[in-house]
């Protein structure tokens, strides 16, 4: 049995298959990663035994491993082939304690940084003005961040706030909370929803996971001491990435 044959399956791509050769390719090595038969950092077998193997063209197999590198399943390296992605370091975050992104990754020795997606100031929509309880005609402020720790995306945040908490979304740098505690309106208190999702294409590439990979949906309403709203933001946590753990107590009466 080839190197191939033992990794990517003995079975030929059938001719009879409407769907387009590159594409099956994919999903061939797409399963033999979930199966765990191609391993976390291991090599793939060469362009060129892959389309022997296949009896396909090489630009196939370019075509079907560049698309699963866009995706983040794989990566390349300059000269030295294509690698299984790593799995990137998991991340416990407490429920019970109001950190922020930045606070969480640092005391794990990550490094957090952020990739601007969007930052305006707007008339709030009425979901907005609903849940941060604005009047009619109020402003609001939006950011739309992805996360990275140690350069990988962790996370996909869009945080909303009243404008007069934020009037201008130029003046955040980095982390959101250290700038709001500046201001003095750093929040106190939250509710929090967590929710099971599959990513969309957009948001997979963003998060560098396969497309319809497991996430974590988080709602996050955070308020000041006077029960105030501060933020709303709904962020889209790496499944693969987080762990989210509570300590649960016996109440006393
Ligand atoms: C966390 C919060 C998010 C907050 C952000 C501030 C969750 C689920 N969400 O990611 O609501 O806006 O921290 O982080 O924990 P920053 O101060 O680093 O910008």
């Amino acid at each position: 049995m080839t190197r191939v044959e033992r990794l990517l399956g003995a079975e030929r791509l059938s001719g009879d298959d409407p769907t387009p050769l590159y594409l099956r390719l994919q999903e061939r090595i797409r399963s033999s990663i979930t199966r765990g038969d191609l391993r976390p950092l291991e090599a793939l077998p060469g362009e060129r035994d892959i389309a022997e193997g296949f009896r396909v063209s090489r630009v196939t197999v370019r075509k079907a491993l560049a698309g699963l590198v866009k995706s983040g399943l794989l990566k390349q390296r300059q000269g030295s082939g294509t690698y299984v992605s790593a799995p990137p370091q998991r991340v416990e975050q407490a429920l019970s304690r109001l950190t922020s992104f930045s606070e969480d990754m640092r005391s794990r020795g990550l490094v957090p940084t952020v990739r601007w997606l969007a930052r305006e100031v707007s008339l709030a929509s009425p979901g907005e003005a609903m849940r941060l309880l604005l009047s009619p005609g109020e402003q609001v402020c939006r950011l739309h961040r992805l996360r990275l720790a140690g350069g990988t995306p962790m996370a996909i945040e869009r945080a909303t706030l009243p404008a007069r908490f934020l009037p201008d979304p130029l003046l955040l740098e980095e982390s959101l909370y250290d700038l709001l505690a500046l201001r003095g309106v750093r929040p106190v208190r939250a509710l929090q929803r967590l929710s099971a999702a599959h990513l969309s294409a957009e948001e997979a590439a963003l998060l560098e996971v396969p497309v319809g990979a497991a996430a974590l949906a988080i709602d996050r309403l955070a308020f000041l001491e006077d029960s105030t709203p501060v933020e709303f933001t709904r962020s889209w946590y790496r499944g693969d990435a987080y762990d989210f753990v509570a300590e649960l107590t016996l109440r006393r009466e």
